[in-house]
């Protein structure tokens, strides 16, 4: 049977469940995917070709044909676009600026950097998100960066998450889509601090300077994201759950939940309803922590389902941004691109195809055996033909054809780098 055949079958099954396969299709492929660009290039930019990733986080492996120019970046990026159905955003960091080859200090990094990618995005439709790089830089080699007890240090990196929003607000503008700007600190201490107070306030009353100006949320909304630990940072984070959920509560900002940052029995799945009571919108940065923030190519595993029907069964998707945040360079980067932002859109239409007003009932009836019943039944309905029909009607390969995709290019365009 073809795609439309198979697909045919599931639409009448999902129907007796009272599921309009169709509808899901269609709002799902409206739901924006936030991309992030460092998969590329292991996290390296291009204001530092030779740099080394500091921060206390970590890419592995050294899978040959990397991304070594925006170009290539760009190329990379447009094949993994191609294999991948739905709605594209792509996120940035500072140290992606087009500086045409001039070397600019990282706090003067200014709004015209992002000009080549402002036409580029608007060119294929996509919305951008922005980050300010606070690490793999020498002002953040002590492992702090606004909240450095040096004033200098903090002002550094002041003026750079100033310029941030700046650059942020430019492409909102340009681009006429909300930008995202995500602020995360790598800040923290290897050993036990005797002032995590004094360490946090510091932190604090930065983030307070960064935020002075108001920008129009039209062009740029900020998001700032907690962490647990990092790599250097075991005993102490400055921005923990703690502090920024209480930060973007208090001071009307977006809180970023990436889903390696809290301990590992702990998931975001559960954090989405809590904190939208208290929040207006958060940032998902959709990863794979195995053991610990590993960053793990993002695969459809029960979270990241469990994610997806968090958000769809609330109505949330104007509320919650969806970004993914994962680097793998032991694979070929395109495939690991093409694989986790695939299997958020798998979850993503797994979740669409959700009776979730028949479970509701059944958990206000106290009806649990049917809820944990139909929860399971619901595994083994044909997903799959509705998944391949969704590729189908977007265009992009189905099933296991992608991969074929990126093996040419693989041949074609990676082994000569
Ligand atoms: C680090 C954070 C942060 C980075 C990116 C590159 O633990 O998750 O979001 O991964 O900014
Ligand atoms: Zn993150």
């Amino acid at each position: 049977m073809n795609t439309k055949e198979l697909y045919e079958a599931a639409r009448e099954i999902y129907s007796k469940y009272g599921v309009d396969t169709d509808a899901a299709i269609k709002k799902v492929a409206k739901i924006p995917i936030s991309i992030h660009c460092w998969q590329g290039d292991d996290i390296n930019g291009f204001e530092n070709p030779d740099g080394a990733l500091t921060g206390g986080i970590q890419v592995t492996g050294n899978y040959p044909g990397k991304a070594r120019s925006i170009d290539e970046l760009r190329a990379d990026f447009d094949k993994a676009a191609s294999l991948i159905p739905g709605t594209k955003r792509i996120s940035l960091h500072a140290i992606y600026l087009d500086a045409g080859g001039e070397k600019v200090s990282r706090e003067k990094i200014a709004p015209r950097h992002f000009d080549s990618w402002i036409d580029w995005a608007k060119e294929r439709n996509y919305g951008i998100d922005y980050n300010p790089t606070c690490f793999s830089h020498p002002m953040s080699a002590d492992g702090m960066t606004i909240s450095h007890p040096d004033k200098n240090v903090r002002d550094f990196w002041i003026e750079h998450c100033i310029g941030s929003r700046k650059i942020a607000a430019y492409i909102g503008e340009k681009l006429g889509k909300t930008v995202i700007t995500n602020f995360w600190m790598p800040d923290g201490y290897k050993d036990i601090p005797a002032d995590r107070y004094g360490a946090r306030l510091r932190m604090k009353e930065s983030y307070d300077e960064i935020f002075r100006e108001k920008i129009d949320e039209k062009f740029n909304k900020d998001s700032i994201e907690s962490k647990v630990f990092g790599i250097g940072a075991e005993s102490c984070t400055m921005g923990s759950g703690e502090f920024c959920l209480g930060y973007a509560a208090k001071n009307d900002k977006l809180l970023t939940l990436d889903t390696g940052h809290f301990h590992p029995t702990e998931v975001v799945s559960d954090k989405i309803s809590s904190t939208l009571l208290f929040l207006k919108e958060i940032l998902l940065h959709v990863s794979r922590p195995v053991r610990w923030d590993s960053d793990h190519v993002v695969i459809f595993d029960d979270e990241l389902r469990a994610i997806a029907c968090e958000i769809l069964r609330g109505d949330f998707t104007e509320r919650v941004h969806i970004g993914l945040d994962f680097f793998d360079g032991s694979i070929n980067r395109i495939a690991a691109w093409t694989i986790g932002t695939r299997s958020m859109q798998k979850a993503l239409l797994y979740a669409a195809l959700e009776p979730s007003d028949t479970l509701k009932k059944y958990e206000l009836d106290g009806n649990y055996t049917s809820r944990l019943a139909l929860m399971e039944e619901l595994k083994t309905l044909p997903f799959s033909a509705v998944w391949d029909m969704y590729c189908e009607i977007e265009n992009v390969p189905v099933r296991s054809a992608w991969l074929e995709e990126v093996k040419k290019y693989e041949k074609e365009v990676l082994s000569k780098r």
